[in-house]
């Protein structure tokens, strides 16, 4: 059976719940060690303490950077109360077993938050902290750890249960939940300096996140799952509320995302549907109803239990349409409640409130799985300009035509590689996502815009321009353009055979332009 805890060591920056701990601490007789700021709190409750300082007979020094760390701390801590010698040592030197450390950290990842200076930001850097911390995991077996006022309640309930003692299971989870608090500490100190010294890929890459949410199971059903969030927060989907409808699963959330970053690349009005991380329809509009109508009209059998993104607040009109197709999820910056209304009799539809758009220039570190490692890179946030573009054909691009290509190398750039995408008037009228060759991709784009005109229906490629992710290798895929009825075409350029493809253009009266910009999507 365990010992009850006799000692404790109460050392906390984030005080919630202190106050209510250190009463059940006090009534279970258990001494309470504590140092400057816990130590008022404590006792301005009515609540017995001992100042660390008066307990080590040595003063907090150098502004507070000294203050735990003493012999007669870490000895407490880190003694093993079944080995004589350590007893032997304990009793030479005077130092009392400590069996209990409550401790969280200075907040480093607040105080990075708020913008402060780079002296401030190494001043709350905790030592003492992480040492005290990672003495007590370390020594669990004789020592309980606890850094999260959310396992407060756990500790006292099975204090209660136990005779004033903390089980071995529970010690030992409260162990791994502490070196988990210290190492993701300072993965955020080393991912800041990293910033600092200007390194994006240092010799460790020290990405750690906080467990949001287990899901039911992953992209399918035999895999686990679940979200973390990385700080410091930022709107999207991780951060998300969810206003109503069923729970969330893997493939809801990549495909959500996909959808939500796309619609922040646009400022007009915009509405994309989304299916397998894919758009399956997307317009910008002078308001969201319009918008909505030409994303859906774009390949309604897709869109068939998508995902559909807006970059407005949603309105009650548009919430109506919304709500007469079977969709997974709504994502928005917000829901006015009059929308909320209209899509609460869809109790299983999914609505999601961001409280902003995501920054489509964010600066970011994308990774990917390689068997035994990972690839980093960094995010694509490249954006074309009108001034950027390079016109090499015989025929410049009218406004409108630019004012779709620019539209349609955006989508394009959220679309799986290759990537084809045609636009008409701000809106997608074909997509052809993830061939392995860009003339299929292509052909696909333009048949699916046919299959969506309708039979005897002059197809909506029919005066529209079309973007491409890469360079066209060969004059065939513009050539597949142009015979669906494209009349300009905007791509990266840089291919072996770029004069090729530019004298097909211009046979074919197309006018074209190069981005310079590559958006390969893998
Ligand atoms: O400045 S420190 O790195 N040096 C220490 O010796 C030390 N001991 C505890 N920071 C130290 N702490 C930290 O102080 C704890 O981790 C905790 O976050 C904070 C609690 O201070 P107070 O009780 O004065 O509010």
């Amino acid at each position: 059976t365990p010992t009850p805890v006799k000692r404790a060591l109460v050392s906390v920056s984030d005080k919630t719940g202190l106050v209510e701990f250190g009463r059940f601490l006090s009534q279970q007789g258990v001494e309470i060690l504590s140092t400057g700021g816990s130590a008022r709190a404590l006792s301005e409750a009515g609540i017995a303490v001992v100042e660390v300082a008066s307990h080590t007979g040595f003063p907090e020094i150098m502004d507070g950077r000294v203050k735990t760390l003493h012999p007669k701390i870490h000895g407490g801590i880190l003694a093993r109360r079944d080995l004589p010698e350590h007893l032997a040592a304990m009793e030479e030197h005077q130092i009392a077993g400590i069996d209990m450390v409550v401790s969280n950290l200075y907040p480093f990842e607040a105080t990075l938050a708020s913008n402060a200076d780079f002296d401030t930001c190494i001043e709350n850097i905790d030592i003492g902290g992480p040492a005290m911390v990672r003495a007590s995991a370390k020594n669990h077996d004789f020592v309980t750890i606890v850094t999260d006022p959310a396992d407060y309640a756990a500790v006292q309930a099975e204090m209660a249960a136990q005779g004033g003692a903390v089980g071995a299971a529970l010690r030992r989870r409260l162990a791994m939940t502490a070196f988990a608090h210290t190492a993701a500490y300072d993965a955020m100190i080393a991912r800041w300096l990293a910033g600092e010294v200007g390194e994006t890929f240092p010799k460790r890459m020290t990405a750690s996140g906080s467990l949001q949410q287990t899901l039911r199971y992953g992209e399918n059903p035999h895999q686990e799952a679940a979200v973390y969030l990385q700080g410091p927060a930022r709107p999207g989907v991780a951060t998300a509320a969810q206003l109503q409808g069923k729970e969330l699963s893997y493939n809801n959330l990549n495909d959500t995302n996909a959808a939500f970053e796309l619609v922040s690349e646009f400022d007009a009005p915009t509405v994309a549907i989304i299916k397998h991380a894919n758009p399956c329809g997307v317009a910008s509009r002078g308001d969201l109803l319009a918008a909505y109508a030409e994303a859906l009209a774009c390949d309604p059998v897709s869109a068939f239990g998508g995902i559909i993104a807006i970059n407005r607040a949603l309105d009650a009109e548009t919430a109506e349409e919304i709500s007469k197709l079977f969709a997974e999820v709504v994502i928005a910056p917000a829901v006015d409640d009059a929308a909320r209304a209209a899509l609460a009799t869809k109790k299983n539809l999914r609505v999601l409130v961001t409280g902003a758009m995501a920054d489509p220039a964010a600066a970011g570190l994308v990774m990917t799985p390689l068997a035994g490692g990972f690839l980093a890179q960094s995010r694509d946030n490249g954006r074309i300009t009108r001034e950027a573009l390079k016109v090499v054909t015989r025929r410049s691009p009218s406004d409108q035509e630019l004012d779709d290509m620019i539209f349609a190398f955006r989508v394009a750039k959220h679309v799986k590689s290759n990537a084809i995408v045609y636009a008409r008037d701000g809106a997608t009228v074909g997509v052809g996502a993830g061939q392995m060759s860009r003339i299929d991709s292509s052909r696909i784009a333009a048949w699916k815009a046919r299959e969506a005109a309708g039979e005897g229906v002059a197809p909506k490629t029919e005066g529209s321009v079309v973007a491409s992710d890469a360079f066209f290798p060969f004059a065939d895929g513009l050539l597949a353009a142009a015979e669906a009825g494209a009349t300009a075409v905007i791509q990266p350029g840089g291919s072996m055979r770029d004069a090729e493809v530019i004298k097909a253009a211009d046979d074919a009266g197309l006018a074209m332009v190069f981005t310079g910009l590559r958006h390969f999507r893998h």
